[in-house]
Order: structure tokens, then sequence, then C-alpha cells
């Protein structure tokens, strides 16, 4: 069994346990345990043979013993115990954002709530409020947290739906009928969120391809399986969540066809259809032919031929929204958009001087490994205690610590020092001038108070960014995906203050938040603010969602000359310094 899943089984025996009111420190023994196994140094299996996991801290003696239990035989009866004695709607709740274990066992035991829809019928005629420790604050709380789950319903993360569909596509790749094969879909176009999988590929035969894919391991449950297509689902990444994934089999000259339909999106496939009627063509997912003579046909190799035959230059599926994309690729005007590869460093990660997981050194090193030439270490601000903030005197202590790394490194690479100083509630920042003064950069961010009013809240970060010590602006709207709305604020309004004042704006590139959005992002760059990706990273891992933040800029249709994080390490050293106040 692997790790994430056996991790994954102990936190929900951890909040299984805390919805029936177990013990705290028994619950969280368990939730503890998970965590240390997801940032376990080495493999579960190598470390229970040689021994080395029983050393790891974290991980008491009864765990210990499920954990083994657990990769050997891939059963645990005390958790299916468990299971069997709670309701099986009750964990699904804990989706729902603002709804912890503790809400769940209340509302449990008051109202005998099994399920979202008793949740929601109990919100709705008033009695949650009436509930001991609720109130109807609470209530609406609740109702709008199932409301946005609803509107986010079965999707996923693109973190999420790479991993699902990377064994997937392998295992159709390495069948020896196929010839061509590839993801399509929303996960193709690099959307934020994924609702399923679509993945073709092309062969003489597919029904043995189909056949084999259907009797995958992982397969949940076949949904439907016809003599081209075959419809599963599979297991998603919390408990109970399933997730749709769609493989299509057509003829190898069907397959440029095929996969610019399955690509979408929708909308972009309309346009295109509408461009082929206008030159007389008629285009679906097999072919594009005469609409007069269905006879006549025009072979397309790849996508590319696709696009030449309607007079398109090659549009890349990022763009393909139907949002300006035809007039720009028929004038022969498409963006060349920025690559993973023009990222020359990155700003606005985390150390464990704060709340990251690795030293400086690791961070660095992590950042040379994937060829960029400086890092940009943005640990937390004094107030965020939460996060392990810094004190004006840590920080002190951190940039010399940063001098010395520097010095070592001799010009071959630079760690810029920086900070994620955040916005108070006034709008003014957690640091003085004259010590932000100090800082190579300052990222400015808002950590809390989300729930302000819009104008309260605009008027707020307008004024942090306005500080002329301001960089650059941090998660825009501190939304989580899929889990947290944004919180309100008028985004144009701070462009146009970022625009004004020179600040930069973030693409935040971790998979979990992705703000500023690519329709936010276009309209900032078509108003002169410069972007700068940041993965926001936790870990030297965290460094790799970079490759999240170029997608959402390719979306935005950002070149590399749009982004300020392409530069070569002296123009950015030079550029900083510029934007420092004198
Ligand atoms: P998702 O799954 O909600 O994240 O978004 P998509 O874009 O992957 O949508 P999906 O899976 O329903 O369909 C995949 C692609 O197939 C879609 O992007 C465009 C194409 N497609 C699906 N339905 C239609 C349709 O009714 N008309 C046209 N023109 N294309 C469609
Ligand atoms: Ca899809
Ligand atoms: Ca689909
Ligand atoms: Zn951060």
């Amino acid at each position: 069994m692997e790790t994430a899943k056996i991790a994954q089984i102990l936190d929900d025996m951890g909040t299984i346990l805390e919805v029936q009111g177990e013990n705290p420190f028994r619950c969280r023994a368990y939730h503890n345990a998970a965590q240390v196994l997801h940032g376990l140094p080495g493999d579960l299996t190598e470390m229970i043979a040689d021994g080395s996991l029983a050393e790891v801290q974290g991980i008491g003696e009864t765990l210990y013993a499920k954990i083994v239990q657990l990769a050997t035989t891939g059963r645990l009866p005390a958790y299916e115990k468990l299971r069997a004695q709670t309701p099986p709607g009750l964990l699904a709740l804990l989706r729902v954002p603002g709804v912890g274990p503790k809400k769940i066992k209340a509302l449990h035991e008051a109202l005998d709530i099994q399920s979202l829809a008793d949740l929601r019928a109990a919100g709705e005629s008033g009695a949650i409020a009436k509930v001991k420790g609720f109130g109807a604050k609470t209530e609406a709380n609740i109702l709008e947290g199932i409301g946005f789950l609803e509107t986010t319903g079965g999707r996923i993360l693109q973190n999420e739906a790479l991993a699902l569909v990377a064994p997937i596509l392998d295992a159709v790749r390495n069948h020896p009928g196929v010839s061509r094969a590839e993801a399509c879909g929303s996960l193709r176009r690099r959307a934020e969120t994924i609702g399923d999988l679509d993945v073709l590929f092309s062969s003489k035969d597919p029904r043995p391809v189909l056949d084999h894919f259907a009797g995958l391991p992982q397969v949940a449950k076949v949904l439907g399986h016809g003599a081209t297509k075959v419809s599963v689902l599979l297991p998603g990444f919390k408990t109970d969540q399933f997730v749709q994934c769609d493989l299509r089999g057509v003829a190898d000259d069907q397959f440029a066809f095929a996969l610019h339909y399955f690509t979408g999106s929708k909308a972009h496939n309309i346009a295109m259809r509408k461009r082929a009627l206008a030159r007389g063509l008629s285009l679906n997912e097999y072919a594009l032919s005469g609409v007069k003579d269905p006879t006549k046909t025009i072979p397309c190799r790849d996508e590319a031929d696709l696009f030449r035959a309607l007079d398109l230059e090659p549009i890349p599926p990022e763009l393909r929204e139907d949002a300006g994309e035809f007039e720009a690729a028929g004038a022969g005007a498409l963006p060349r958009l920025v690559e993973p590869g023009d990222l020359t460093g990155t700003f606005h990660c985390h150390s464990d001087w704060s709340d990251g997981d690795a030293t400086l050194e690791e961070m660095a090193a992590g950042a040379r490994e994937l060829g960029m030439q400086y890092l940009g270490i943005g640990d937390h601000s004094r107030s965020l205690a939460m996060a392990r903030g810094l004190t004006i005197d840590r920080v002190r202590d951190q940039w010399a610590k940063i001098d010395a790394l520097n010095a070592r490194f001799g010009g071959s690479f630079r760690i810029f020092k920086g900070t994620e100083c955040d916005i108070l509630g006034d709008g003014s920042l957690d640091f003085p001038d004259d010590v932000l003064a100090g800082f190579d950069y300052v990222v400015a961010s808002v950590h809390s108070r989300f729930k302000m009013p819009r104008d309260e809240m605009t008027a707020r970060i307008i004024r942090a960014i306005s500080n002329p010590h301001v960089t650059m602006l941090g998660h825009a709207t501190g939304r989580l995906l899929l889990s947290r709305a944004p919180y309100e604020v008028d985004l144009d309004a701070v462009i146009d203050a970022a625009a004004e004042h020179r600040t930069m704006i973030e693409i935040n590139a971790s998979p979990y938040r992705l703000d500023l959005d690519a329709v936010h992002c276009r309209r900032a760059r078509k108003k002169g603010v410069a972007i700068v990706i940041n993965p926001d990273a936790h870990s030297v891992a965290g460094l790799g969602d970079l490759r999240y933040g170029v997608s959402v800029a390719r979306r935005a249709w950002l070149t590399k000359d749009d982004v300020f994080n392409t530069a070569p390490l002296a123009e950015i050293a030079e550029r900083l310094a510029s934007l420092r106040p004198r």
C-alpha cells in the first residue's frame, strides 16, 4: 500500500476518533503520525525492513504496529471497525469549509445529522443556530460553506490530476497497440481545477487497449465500456472522493482532430468550427472535410496542420478559451509565451527560520539544482506567530547568515534577503520602514482578518502596496482553491494602484492557491504591472510548483519579458536595488 494512502487512513482514524469524542491526545497522535509519514525521508517499506522507521520521532508503539500492518497486509481491522461505526456521509461533512470534527460531533449528537443533505436542511430550517455553541452566524457560515462545496463540487487540483493521469498515460503508451496518447481536456489547457480526466490514444484496434485500461488495478469502478471509449472512476486524494477518467481511442489519421476537440475548451471548439464553416469546411472530432463534398478531406498529422489549414498559427492549449486567440493567431500575432526554462530564480520562499521545512542551505541547493541563479527567501514577519514569524532580531541574524552563505557562493549564486511581511488590518506593515529598508525586497501579504468588507480590504491592500518599501504583492486574494473563497477585494483597483506605485504582483504558483488568476493577470500586464512567479515554497520540493505558476502566466498571454524573474541575476539585482526607496 502506498505511503500516502496509509497516511490518509491514519488521518481519517484520528478524525473519526475526534468525532467520537475520544481523548484529544490520542486523536492527535494519529494526525501527527500521518504528517510524519508524509515527510518520511526514505521509502516506507525499506524503512520498516531496516528498522529505521522505529527510530522516527512522532510515531508511538501502537501506531508503529498499525503502519506495519497496513504496509504489509494492506488492511487494518481497527480502521474498518471505525469506518463501520461511522455513518457513511459523516466524513464528507468535513469537506464543508469551516466544519471540523468537533462541530460534526455536536451536530450529530444534537440533530442526528448524518449527511450533507441533513446539514443543509438543518441550516435552512434554523435548527443549527439553536444548538448550544453555534448561533446564527455559524449557521450562516455553514450554509455558505455548503454552497461553496457544491459549486466546486467534484473538481480536483491540477497537481492531483497530474498525479492521477501520469500512471494511466504510461500504461496506455506502453500498450503495444498504441501509437500516440495524450491527456486532453482542462488538464492540457492547464485550467486552475480539473473536473474529469480525458485521455486520448490512437491505434489500429482500440479494443484491447480499452480492456487493459478498464482492468488497471487503480480503477475503482467502470462506468461505461464501449467500442471506442471507456469511463472509469479512480480514487481521488480524499476519503470517498472519486475522479472520473474517460479514455477514448481513435485511428491514427483522426488523432490530430480528436486531440484538438477533446482539449477544448468548448467555446474555443465552437469558434474553430465556425471558422472552418466560413471556409466551406466541416470540422468534427474525426476529420476536416468539405461541406459540399464530404469525400474531400484535408489530412492533418498534428494540431499545427489543422490550425494552418484554417489560416491560423498553432494556438497553445493554454490560450484556447475563445478569448482573442483566433484574432491573434489569424494575424500571426500570437505572443511567444513564457516557458518554465525562462525562469532564472524566484522570490517568496520560506525556510526553517519561519514555517518552512528546509534550511537556507538546502533551499539554495534545491534552487541551484533546478538551474536557478538566485533565490529570494521571504520568511514570515513577526506578527504571524502561528507561522513562526521572525522578530526584528531574528531578521538581523538571518541577514548575517545569508551574507555568510553568499560570500561562500562567491557570485555564482545569490540568496536575496526578503520578507513576506504581513499587511496589518489597517494596511500598515508588520515591520517599521527602517527595518524594511534593510531587505533586498519585500513581499507584502494579507494573512489575517479575511472577512473585512470589500472597500476596507481594498483600501488596506492599496495602502500597503503604496508603501515604497514594498516590492511585490503576495497571494492577491488569499483564496485556497476548492477550500477557501477569495476575500472580497476590488482587484482592478489594486492593479491600478500597483501600476501607479510600480509594485509587482505575484502569481502564486502553489497549486492550492494560484492567485493572481489568469484573467486578472492578463489585465495587470496590460496596465504595465510587472508580474513575478513565486512558488510560496515551504520545502525544497515546493520549488517545483513553479511550473503551475508558469501555466497561469501562459494562460494570461505573458511572454518572457512580462515576467520579472526571467532576467539574469545581475539585472535582477540592479532592478531590485533601483526599486528601493532612496
Ligand atoms: P472539466 O473536465 O470540467 O475540467 O473541463 P473540460 O474542458 O475537460 O471538459 P470535458 O471533460 O467536459 O470535455 C473535454 C473537452 O471536450 C472539452 O474541453 C471540449 C470538448 N467538448 C465536450 N463537450 C463538448 C460540446 O458539447 N461541444 C464541443 N464543441 N466540444 C465539447
Ligand atoms: Ca475534462
Ligand atoms: Ca470528460
Ligand atoms: Zn508565503
